[in-house]
């Protein structure tokens, strides 16, 4: 602690001098963060102080949660789902596999079955309730292997993951095939969407993913990626409104007797931000955006082709990747590296269409010379 504060003005140069130093977004193409929608801003600057951890002081903010709630679920084909506002994918993906251990207690030594290409939140998740991975190998285009899947298995299942929006790759694992084996089993089933959420519902050929196919159980989705939200803004929805109960502890202190979210104190204002921006631009002007980074990616890919960088895989979603090597890719660009080694690139909404020109440009200057 400084022992005695220093002036306004003076403390504000030191925090934008730091803030300089940041990557300017212009050159981000590694994130599955965004610029956040203006009205987003401007929701969350309304909503600063409120804790949504203690509802009942917050009646109004916690309204605009469950309407959150009740947009996703409703987008997702279940509008009487259940669901809250997460600090993001990480805590919806621990979350829903708390959920599938509990809805099997009896089992003493439960695993769960999770495609290779599954975000490294499972691994903290399963590290954390102590379940063992079954990882399930990927096809040629790094979407899961269903069949695989199915012949993992086992009486000491618990649940299984399906990922529609891959981190890496941006494909979409075949869900329905999943739900369908879910089904058959009886078996937990968790969509990872926390990427694919805000985007396959706004394709021109949505890929099914959601709770229309009866195997679904939850569902995680990240306002705070494409839903252009400020940070921090996830949210885990359930199919049954009643889910969520089963996490419940007792909070004697609080305006609410119990609870289930995993935070205590959590920000209400990422939370209207996200709903603030759905309901700005509706269904209409989500697929106008999403319809801009599909366009965006599908030049990208073209044009690093015509320079010479084959693409990985044909993505279902906005996410491009390459087989190219480190040193070809210039400053102060910012890409990122699978674990197989391809560059990896995101069309967020910042990632406008002369980015990408620029972004083009400079790698044809950059392996020409
Ligand atoms: N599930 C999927 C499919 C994800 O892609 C991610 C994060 C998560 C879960 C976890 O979400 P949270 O990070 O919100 O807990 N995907 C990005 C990644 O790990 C997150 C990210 C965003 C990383 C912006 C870097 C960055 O600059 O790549």
């Amino acid at each position: 602690m400084l022992n005695k504060g220093i002036r306004e003005e003076e403390l504000f140069a030191f925090l934008a001098e730091k803030k300089s130093a940041d990557i300017d977004h212009d050159y981000i193409l590694s994130s599955m963060c965004t610029i956040p929608h203006s009205v987003a801003v401007r929701a969350h600057c309304m909503f600063m102080e409120t804790n949504l951890g203690d509802p009942g002081l917050f009646p109004g903010t916690f309204s605009l949660e469950q309407l959150l709630v009740k947009r996703l679920g409703t987008l997702y084909g279940c509008p009487d789902a259940g669901g809250y506002a997460t600090s993001g994918g990480t805590e919806s993906n621990i979350q829903a596999l708390r959920l599938a251990r509990a809805s099997r207690s009896d089992v003493a030594e439960p695993n769960v079955i999770v495609p290779e290409s599954a975000h490294f939140s499972f691994k903290k998740a399963c590290d954390m309730l102590g379940l063992t991975v079954r990882p399930v190998a990927l096809d040629l285009n790094f979407r899961m292997d269903a069949e695989m899947a199915a012949g993992l298995i086992d009486k000491n299942t618990v649940g299984m993951v399906g990922i529609a929006g891959t981190t890496e790759y941006g494909m979409v694992d075949p869900i329905a095939r999943l739900a369908a084996i879910a089904s058959q089993h009886d078996l937990f089933f968790h969509v990872d969407a926390a990427f694919g959420g805000l985007v396959i519902p706004f394709l021109d050929d949505p890929i099914p993913f959601d709770f229309s196919l009866p195997g679904v159980t939850t569902i995680a989705v990240d306002p705070h990626k494409m839903g252009m939200s400020t940070i921090p803004c996830g949210g885990l929805i359930t199919r049954d409104p009643e889910l969520l109960n089963t996490l419940n502890v007792d909070t004697p202190y609080l305006t609410v007797k119990q609870a289930y979210t995993l935070a205590g104190t959590r920000p209400g204002a990422p939370v209207v931000g996200a709903l603030a921006v759905l309901d700005y631009l509706g269904v209409e002007g989500m697929k106008a955006v999403v319809a801009g980074c599909m366009k965006n990616t599908q030049r990208l890919i073209a044009g690093m082709e015509t320079i010479g960088f084959a693409r990985a895989v044909t993505p279902d979603l906005n996410v491009a990747t390459f087989a190219c090597p480190k040193v070809a890719v210039p400053a102060p660009w910012r890409v990122s590296w699978t674990r197989k080694n391809h560059l990896r690139t995101v069309c967020m909404p910042h990632v406008h269409a002369d980015r990408v020109e620029a972004f083009l440009l400079a790698m044809q200057e950059h392996n020409t010379r």
